[in-house]
């Protein structure tokens, strides 16, 4: 940013000085947002092509999840777990007929639907299995992202996210992704689980071969082993579909949501599994202190009324289309490639061109903001309430600066 007026680098520089600098953003100050649109504090406004990493699939300030949030301030907001409250069994029957499960466990954050279902995960092993005490094991993909606790970085392939954060937690195997052989060499009576998301975000929206879930899904059924999805951010409509898991074909034992569940207002995450999986926990072997709070549930209820017509799935599936369409004519010009899915794209610029955060940098000059992952490569990822007029700018502006 060149010309910043006056309030700008006031607020980067109060910023700046007293917070701890584990991120570096784009110097924009936002005040106000609405829709796919954000204003900054100078008055300048944004097409969001990043939602709050899918956090914000129903754009900002939704005017049915803010209603809902608005009902439920002025009666009940928190009463932690110890009792229960009348938003409670909605959100979680509405949760669990969505994903087609029995239960539902409610968490806050996504690393905390991750935690919850690694630890219950391991109890199944332990409890229905029969795994040895301490020995369940739990495989993932190289390039994953599941979170930032000390656990889940344990089985991080990125020296960003790992990195001087050890001693690391026991118990995961690296495989790389997509690949069917590695996974099936690596599993072991001691296996409990296989953690995946559906299409890797942070590796750059990286989509999957085909099939390959297909067979994740027999090998997890035939060697007893649990599929974890990791839907967090692929799920709630982001590909097109309710979750991105959907586009295999295939059925997961456990959904880890999070992101979109809470309609971009408040934290809301949980886990959705059968009986036979979830109800290994007894009381008082897991929990949190927000975890299924009022305000959740009840912001979290009306996000799956949202979801339950397929509105938000279709609008994904048409406009994702004509976002492709655009990105892939930038191939050969400043665009080296597009993948994705849906209204999320992972857009890799040459790099002889610019960086990523070198691109983010001149869209947000032109208006557009959005997130660099690694080297050159950008995503997108608007909300899904955006028009197709606003994709066709967004693609224009990245057009323009390459
Ligand atoms: C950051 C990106 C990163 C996730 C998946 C679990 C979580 C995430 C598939 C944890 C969170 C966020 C975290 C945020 C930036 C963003 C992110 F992939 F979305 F771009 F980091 F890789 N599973 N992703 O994507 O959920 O605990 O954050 O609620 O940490 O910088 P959380």
């Amino acid at each position: 940013m060149t010309d910043l007026d006056m309030r700008t680098p006031g607020a980067l520089a109060d910023a700046e000085r007293w917070t701890a600098h584990n991120y570096h953003p784009l110097p924009v100050v936002i005040s106000d947002a609405e829709g796919a649109w954000v204003t900054d504090v100078d008055g300048r406004r944004y097409l969001d092509f990043l939602a709050g990493y899918s956090a914000l699939n129903f754009g900002h300030r939704h005017p049915g999840l803010i209603a809902a949030a608005h009902a439920q301030l002025d009666r009940l907001t928190l009463t932690s777990r110890a009792f229960v409250h009348d938003q409670f069994a909605t959100f979680c029957r509405g949760l669990a007929e969505l994903c087609g499960k029995g239960l539902v466990l409610p968490m806050n954050t996504g690393a905390e639907a991750v935690e919850t279902g690694i630890k219950v995960a391991r109890k199944w092993g332990y409890r229905v299995k029969g795994v040895p005490d301490g020995q369940a094991e739990i495989i993932v993909a190289a390039d994953n992202f599941h979170g930032r606790t000390t656990t889940i970085i344990s089985f991080s392939t990125d020296p960003d996210a790992r990195d001087d954060f050890g001693p690391y937690t026991p118990g995961f195997t690296i495989v790389p992704y997509g690949d069917l052989e590695a996974l099936a060499g690596a599993i072991t009576p001691n296996t409990v689980a296989v953690l995946l998301e559906p299409i890797q975000g942070e590796a750059g929206v990286l989509v999957p071969p085909a099939g390959y879930f297909a067979g994740v899904r027999e090998l997890c059924t035939d060697n007893n082993v649990l599929f974890l999805a990791d839907e967090i951010q692929s799920g709630l409509g982001r590909t097109g579909r309710t979750f991105a898991i959907e586009h295999e074909g295939v059925v997961p034992d456990m959904y880890l949501l999070g992101k979109a569940l809470g309609g971009g207002i408040v934290p809301v995450s949980a886990v959705a599994a059968n009986r036979d999986v979830l109800g290994v926990l007894r009381p008082g072997e897991h929990g949190s202190t927000f975890g299924g709070n009022p305000l959740a549930c009840a912001v979290g209820a009306e996000v799956v009324r949202l979801l339950a017509t397929g509105e938000f799935q279709q609008r994904s599936a048409e406009l994702g289309a004509r976002l492709h369409e655009g990105l892939n004519a930038l191939i050969g010009h400043g665009v080296v490639a597009v993948r994705g899915r849906g209204l999320w794209a992972g857009v890799d610029i040459d790099p002889a061109l610019m960086s990523g955060r070198q691109a983010v940098e001149r869209l947000a000059e032109r208006g557009v903001l959005a997130k660099d992952t690694h080297g050159s490569t950008i995503r997108l990822a608007p909300p899904l309430v955006v028009t197709a007029e606003e994709i066709d700018h967004a693609v224009a502006q990245l057009a323009a600066i390459l």
